[in-house]
């Protein structure tokens, strides 16, 4: 199976290399010739949980060059920077290939579903811990699994019998039948954690030093829970309170993707995170106020780029 890991960012680096690792047939594509070069001269250098590094050896291909036809695409480019790659994915791409989404946020399926409408599409929803150090580096932060599933139910598949094979082969992967339920309880976590660490501009765990910082998870926890419930999706907003509370703790050192994208002036992933919430509400007729304040306060501020870090 011909694969693409289609992002060359933290998430893409450290799943190039373990693909490389585990032997698979895969190319790396880079938004930038820069990149690219770099790769294909020094590989991606990958630090460890432990500290160790090592240097893999991988085949990088610039987006807008020509590349061989992929059977799988591990989408791992932000949900910002998928509308104009949906062409070129169309042309990339075997029909009928599989396309594996390793985004925050939802809401891009559509556009995908429309513009590859013989593709399968499978979502990924991780817990590991991944930061990009220069150019081709990586540095895995933490341990975590990688939960796959089909967007829209179906039988056994190839990439079904991939998923398998590959966590044989020690990779932290699991196939998930239900990876609706997790990508909606991933989405309330990235609803709370991301909107308040860039406006407040702290690290995950300075917002469990805040005293309205209980009352703002319930409100905007109870708005995504009776969203979700309209679509089918039962979510706990107990449950999903504790988990974002553990995940302030546990990457309490952090800076969220939303704080990093608003400090670096680069577009964030709000309309794809709070903004579908308050799109789904709309439609379904459940009020939003909090997450379309959340909203429209990171769309202000997308305005305002690089202010100093409190
Ligand atoms: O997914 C994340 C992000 O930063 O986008 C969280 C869970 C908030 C961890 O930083």
């Amino acid at each position: 199976m011909k694969i693409a890991v289609w992002g060359a960012g933290a998430i893409g680096l450290l799943w190039g290399a373990r693909l490389v690792l585990a032997g698979e047939d895969v190319f790396l594509v880079t938004r930038t010739r820069k990149q690219r070069d770099e790769l294909n001269r020094n590989g991606i250098n990958l630090t460890e949980p432990s500290g160790a590094s090592c240097c893999i050896s991988v085949r990088a291909v610039w987006a807008g060059e020509k590349m061989p036809p992929f059977d799988l695409v591990l989408l791992t480019v932000k949900q910002t920077a998928l509308p104009p790659l949906v062409p070129l994915l169309a042309q990339r791409c075997r029909q009928g290939a599989s396309l594996l989404l390793m985004q925050n946020g939802m809401g891009q399926e559509d556009l995908l579903k429309a513009e590859a409408p013989g593709d399968h599409i499978y979502r990924a929803v991780t817990t590991e811990g991944a930061l990009r150090e220069g150019t081709v580096g990586v540095i895995h932060t933490g341990m975590g699994e990688t939960h796959i599933g089909p967007i829209e139910g179906g039988g056994e598949t190839r990439v079904i019998r991939w998923i398998r094979g590959i966590s044989h082969q020690g990779l932290p992967v699991a196939f998930n039948s239900g990876i609706d339920r997790l990508t909606w309880q991933k989405l309330a976590i990235n609803c709370v954690i991301n909107p308040l660490t860039s406006l407040f501009r702290v690290k995950n765990g300075g917002l469990l030093a805040f005293d309205f910082f209980p009352y703002w998870v319930d409100s905007i926890l109870e708005e995504v829970v009776r969203t979700a419930e309209e679509t089918g999706i039962h979510l706990s907003r107990e449950e999903l309170k504790e988990k974002v509370y553990h995940i302030c703790a546990r990457t309490a050192d952090n800076r969220s993707s939303m704080l990093e994208d608003l400090s670096r002036g680069k577009p964030t992933e709000i309309s794809f995170i709070n903004g579908f919430i308050v799109r789904q509400g709309k439609q379904s007729g459940v009020k939003t106020p909090m997450n379309g304040l959340l909203y429209d306060l990171v769309r202000t501020a997308e305005g305002s780029h690089g202010e100093a870090e409190v």
